[in-house]
């Protein structure tokens, strides 16, 4: 699927505030954070998108995480309820920065939660995962409007799994039939028909990469698997990411692309 639109917000000030695990361990840098941001924008637009860029909230300190807060397919969007409570509140300007681009535009309900990050895409159809933030209601919603967009989808339960926030934390679609995914990911049974790319445990935070029209983005500092990418013949941009990473979040969250 080729993408000509990214839709991002940086970091605000109290990005440090925001919620962090024992898997990212906190504590980042405002000011590196907003370079790297600036640096995967521009990555993006190498990549052939045009950007809009969100104001940053203060009131939010999570919400440089725009993935989370919709779900996006050809010519359909989905506003999300993100699982966080302090995230709730922030998919209403994605809602207002989609108007413009997508004709009719559905919304998970309460009960339902739903984080972005937990949903792939594999050429129009989706793997949902469940998870801490995606409950079971919020699965449930999300499966009924793609049907109705003509989408199948399948559900993947990833609770169990102590090094997986999202999903997507574990698991990216490179497109062609070919996954990335973390060693330990509990995934074998939706990935049964495509070719599975494992990174290995010390590489686990590069299972988060993003095809983005011909090249794909990883994280910097993960050789193992820049080297099979690069082997492979794709065109591969590194981007640090470490300060993200702290916050639990990977290259897919820092964007909604279509
Ligand atoms: C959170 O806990 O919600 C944020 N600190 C990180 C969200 C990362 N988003 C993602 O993986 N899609």
């Amino acid at each position: 699927m080729r993408f000509t639109q990214a839709i991002v917000r940086p970091p605000a000030a109290n990005f440090a505030a925001g919620i962090a695990s024992a898997i990212g361990g906190g504590g980042a840098d405002v000011t590196l954070a907003l370079a790297q941001h600036a640096r995967y924008c521009a990555a993006l637009r190498t990549c052939g998108l045009q950007l809009t860029r969100l104001a940053a909230d203060l009131r939010h300190p999570d919400s440089t995480f725009i993935e989370d807060t919709a779900v996006l397919s050809a010519g359909a969007a989905i506003i999300t309820r993100p699982g966080a409570a302090s995230r709730l509140a922030e998919a209403a300007a994605t809602l207002e920065s989609l108007r413009g681009f997508f004709g009719t535009i559905h919304e998970i309900k309460a009960p339902g939660t739903l984080d972005g990050g937990d949903v792939c895409e594999i050429d129009g159809d989706f793997v949902i995962g469940l998870s801490g933030r995606t409950n079971e209601e919020g699965a449930r919603q999300l499966a009924a409007l793609l049907t109705n967009l003509g989408h199948k989808s399948v559900v993947v339960d990833i609770r169990a799994s102590s090094t997986l926030l999202h999903l997507k934390t574990g698991l990216s679609y490179l497109g062609d039939g070919v996954f990335v995914a973390s060693a330990d990911a509990p995934f074998e049974d939706a990935l049964k028909r495509f070719e599975v790319i494992r990174v290995s445990p010390a590489e686990a935070y590069a299972a988060n990469c993003i095809r983005v029209n011909d090249h794909i983005v990883i994280a910097a500092g993960y050789p193992e698997l820049l080297a099979i990418l690069t082997a492979r013949g794709y065109r591969v941009l590194e981007l640090g990411m470490s300060e993200f990473r702290k916050m639990d979040g990977g290259l897919s969250c820092l964007s909604l692309r279509f």
